[in-house]
């Protein structure tokens, strides 16, 4: 089953929508395999960000993920990389469309409050720089077979 990489920004964080945000993964269906909370060093976040280095708003954004806490998280399901995706909306809050996690909480793209990674691959890249692969949980629900 496919794996995708979520975080929590540090502004999700700090605005309580931690909650409201794995809400949505859940009822939608999606299965959380991993969870913690941390705050990423300087090092990690140019890792994580690492396509970005050299652009204008890099040192911005390195400043604004380490600025507190975040929430990483893996989440597991079916086409879960496009559908997390879709369900965040564009990286510019001005431009998600109404409903999406972005449309609704965020106004600017400094702070888009949650990221998910864009390919299966980077979800790969992704998940490995945050977790360990015994942190990862594989788990069997009752209820996935009204899901699938
Ligand atoms: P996303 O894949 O949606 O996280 O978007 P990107 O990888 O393109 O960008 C990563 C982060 O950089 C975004 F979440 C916000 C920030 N960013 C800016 O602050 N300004 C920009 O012009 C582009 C991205």
């Amino acid at each position: 089953m496919e794996r995708t990489f979520v975080m929590v920004k540090p502004d999700g964080v700090q605005r309580g929508l931690v909650g409201e945000i794995i809400s949505r993964l859940e009822k939608r269906g999606y299965k959380l395999v991993g969870l913690k909370m941390l705050r990423l060093t300087p090092e990690m976040a140019e890792r994580h960000y690492a396509e970005h280095r050299g652009k204008p708003f890099f040192p911005g954004l390195i400043s604004y993920i380490t600025s507190g806490p975040v929430v990483a998280m893996v989440w597991e399901g079916k086409n879960v990389v496009a559908a997390v995706r879709e369900m965040m909306g564009a990286t510019d809050p001005q431009k998600a469309l109404p409903g999406t996690i972005r449309g609704t909480y965020g106004i600017d793209i400094g702070r888009n409050v949650v990221h998910g990674s864009d390919s299966p691959a980077t979800a790969e890249r992704e998940i490995n720089l945050f977790f360990s692969p015994e942190e990862l949980v594989a788990y069997e629900r009752n209820l996935d077979v009204w899901i699938y």
